[in-house]
């Protein structure tokens, strides 16, 4: 073994965790339009009427529904935008984030 087999042996590599993904979470409520929910979702999150529409329905039939997995900055200031729009509007449509699994 050459002298630079043992360095290429005892140095160790950092190992770089993958960053956890988080979940954006539309949370149905009895008060918020559901015309406006779809407005949000397509000036937030840049969903189309089809898009909007079916996972609206999907938080409005089952509670909740994940409508994007990204990095966890870019799920906090998404759901905090999409929230605050509601609230500015006078609704109290919520988005959420939690980690994916
Ligand atoms: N449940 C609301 C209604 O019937 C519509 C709605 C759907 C609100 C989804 C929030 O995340 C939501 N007007």
């Amino acid at each position: 073994m050459s002298d630079l087999d043992v360095i290429r042996k005892t140095v160790t590599k950092p190992k770089l965790e993958r960053p956890k993904l988080y979940k954006v979470i539309l949370v149905n409520d009895d008060y918020t339009p559901r015309d406006f929910v779809i407005f949000v979702l397509k000036a937030v999150f840049s969903l189309s009427e089809e898009t909007g529409y079916r996972l609206m329905m999907t938080a409005h039939k089952l509670g909740t529904c994940v409508i994007v997995v990204c990095a966890r900055d870019i799920a906090e200031t998404k759901a905090t935008e999409a929230t605050d729009l509601a609230k500015e509007a006078g609704f109290p449509l919520m988005f959420t984030t939690e980690p994916e699994e």
